[in-house]
């Protein structure tokens, strides 16, 4: 082995490394890391509720929590850990042996890991952003909180690594289809990737633009909002939301693709629909771009706007309905197997659709003027987000664990675990929609007793406790499965499923495929599994493999952008301990020089010698 590439330390390698698996592997590990940080900010907003006039959080503090757990929950942990799947099965989907741009996808990382380290140093500047996630304007031009400084920057930097990530994933999927493999054959869970990819190209720039005008005006005395000087207040939160609802269908899109992959393998029955399937996925997202007014209702941009927002985004209901009915087609007459993943591909179903009614609900114009920002609001957007998104992450977490780690997670602590989660998803959010039309305002850190307030945010929050234990037999399970779980090493495809990831050996090499498969059919595997032998055709003769080098530079460009993003948020220190400009300068030089490397030297990758891919393919010839 040693004679092909160099041996490196397991630190370094991880430090360097652009193989998708592995990078897949570590947004896991941040995006999860992200989610228990603001999941913890969560519990502490909800013991602050749990009665009235609580005295556990300053209305300070409490808005911080807000803004940071919002901004963290949908940026740093839905996002990365959706790209966790997507790196790691896209590929292996479509029977390739990398991404496109291996290096790009490191540095996608890397960028997006530096931009949320970055935010969340602000809680050793004065404390996180307080002005919501949506960081309206003029509130977010308060210049005395260096916080919203931290968001504009850390989430700038961050932006910039997931809108090459999804540049990567659009290239990857156009051009890395094994023979066979055309659009009409993809996976649903690569389709919904590749048309959030384009959601992120068209909704992150009006993002970038966004955060530059509010950068400048925070740091630079730019009069972008400011009425005084010509400016407008109004155009930040259409900027915001051109960028904001799109958001929405970036996360649960590819959550869509996951579903649409966990519940055909467990109902031992081809998806439903699957050409309707990949046209709905298309109408939502273009619907997507055409609905963000309906976040500005009360704003007062008049009837007529209104109502074409309105009708615009009850359209929206209808491709999502054919969803919802294919999944459930699917499911019928199926030999369906209840296992984890299955019970939170299924229970994703119902818990969507109670999300999905009271959005509509919202979309009435006049009756918005009623809803709008109290905690019906907050349970609507929860039951899209943790009873869409986040159960569709638990679904693949427990379906593509045994590829990634070659063991599968325990299946009763699985159970409990779905069970002490639902438990506490519903008591959590269900009795806030009765706390919104009851008129209890979001973003309020405390209420006064007896108005019919109490019971239910009491429930509210012990739902919230059952959460916690939820996720505490997660973590258990984890760990007790890693040193107990069902090994797989050698089993290809323990579920007995139909897509090509579960035709590459456990552990996944590092090339993937020895020789590129030939594809014959929609569900590749099961194809061949009914009218073959039950492996795949290979489209090429066993021959040397060609792989990218590692490199470090992904992290020092990155790092580098850090700085440069500390460097202009100490512009705005009344006194820094160095001057600004040396930090930017450093930060530049890094990112620049970083680049500038990567131009200048030629890096031709290296290759798998024949030989070792035929004594690989030997001794994988047990294991089918
Ligand atoms: C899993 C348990 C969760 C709990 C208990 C929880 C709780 C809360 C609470 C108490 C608020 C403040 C509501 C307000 O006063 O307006 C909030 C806001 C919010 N949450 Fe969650 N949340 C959870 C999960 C999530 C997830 C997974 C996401 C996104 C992926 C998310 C996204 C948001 C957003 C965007 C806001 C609005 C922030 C703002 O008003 O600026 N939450 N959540
Ligand atoms: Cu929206």
């Amino acid at each position: 082995m040693a004679s092909y590439k160099k041996e490196k330390g397991v630190i370094w390698d991880w430090l360097t490394t652009v193989d998708h698996k592995k990078l897949g592997i570590m947004y896991l590990i941040a995006g999860t890391l992200f989610f228990l940080k603001a999941g913890l900010m969560a519990v502490f907003m909800r013991i602050q509720l749990i009665i009235p006039e609580n005295s556990f959080l300053t209305g300070q503090t409490f808005n911080e929590f807000i803004t940071m757990h919002g901004t963290i929950m949908l940026f740093l942990a839905a996002t990365p850990l959706l790209f966790a799947f997507m790196n790691f099965v896209i590929p292996l989907q479509i029977g390739a042996r990398d991404v496109a741009f291996p290096f790009v996808n490191a540095l996608g990382f890397w960028i997006f890991l530096s931009g949320g380290l970055l935010l969340s140093t602000s809680w050793f500047f004065g404390g996180g952003p307080d002005a919501g996630w949506t960081a309206y304007v003029p509130l977010s031009l308060n210049e005395e909180q260096l916080g919203l400084d931290f968001y504009v920057l850390g989430l700038q930097v961050s932006g910039i690594g997931t809108l090459i990530s999804a540049i990567n994933f659009l290239v990857t999927i156009i051009n890395m289809r094994a023979p066979g493999m055309t659009m009409m054959r993809l996976p649903l869970f690569v389709w919904t990737s590749f048309v959030t990819s384009t959601l992120i190209l068209f909704a992150f720039t009006p993002l970038a633009a966004g955060l530059a005008l509010l950068m400048l005006e925070r740091i630079f005395d730019a009069q972008f909002f400011n009425p005084a000087a010509g400016g407008n207040v109004v155009i930040w939160q259409h900027i915001f939301w051109i960028f904001g609802h799109p958001e929405v269908y970036i996360l649960v899109l590819p959550a869509f693709g996951i579903i649409s992959e966990v519940i055909p393998a467990f109902s031992r029955k081809r998806l439903f629909g699957y050409t309707a399937m990949v046209f709905a996925t298309m109408i939502i997202a273009f619907l997507g771009f055409m609905v963000w007014a309906h976040h500005m209702f009360t704003v007062g941009i008049g009837p007529v706007a209104n109502s074409i927002f309105a009708i615009a985004t009850m359209t929206i209901a209808v491709p999502t309905g054919i969803k919802i009915f294919n999944w459930l087609f699917t499911m019928w007459g199926g030999k369906i197997t209840f296992n984890t993943a299955m019970l939170f591909a299924s229970s994703f179903v119902p818990t969507f659709v109670l999300g999905g009614v009271t959005g509509v609900m919202l979309a009435m114009a006049p009756v918005d003027y009623l809803y709008h920002d109290t905690y019906f609001v907050v349970a609507h957007f929860h039951y899209i987000i943790v009873g869409g998104i986040v159960l569709a992450l638990f679904a693949g977490l427990f379906y593509w664990y045994p590829k990634m780690f070659n063991h599968k997670l325990n299946e009763k602590l699985g159970v409990v675990f779905f069970i002490l989660f639902t438990i506490g998803f519903h008591l959590t959010f269900f009795v806030q929609h009765f706390l919104g039309l009851m008129g209890m305002p979001r973003r309020v850190y405390t209420y006064l007793g007896g108005q019919g307030l109490d019971e239910f945010n009491m429930i509210s929050t012990i739902g919230t406790f059952f959460m916690s234990a939820a996720v505490i037999v997660l973590v258990i399970n984890i760990v007790y499965s890693a040193i107990k779980g069902e090994r797989v090493i050698g089993i290809n495809d323990p579920w007995d499923a139909r897509t090509l990831e579960w035709a590459t050996p456990t552990p996944v090499p590092e090339y993937n495929f020895a020789q590129t498969p030939q594809i014959r059919s929609l569900d590749p595997l099961f194809y061949e599994k009914v009218h073959g032998d039950g492996t795949m055709k290979p489209a090429e003769p066993v021959d040397e493999i060609h792989m990218p080098n590692g490199s470090i530079l992904p992290l020092i460009i990155s790092v580098g952008l850090y700085f440069l993003g500390f460097g202009l948020i100490m512009l705005e220190m009344s006194e820094p301990f160095i001057s600004p400009w040396i930090v930017v300068a450093l930060g530049g030089l890094l990112t620049f020089g970083g680049m500038a490397a990567r131009s200048i030297k030629d890096d031709h990758g290296y290759h798998i010698p024949k030989s070792v891919i035929q004594s690989d393919l030997k001794k994988q010839g047990g294991g089918k």
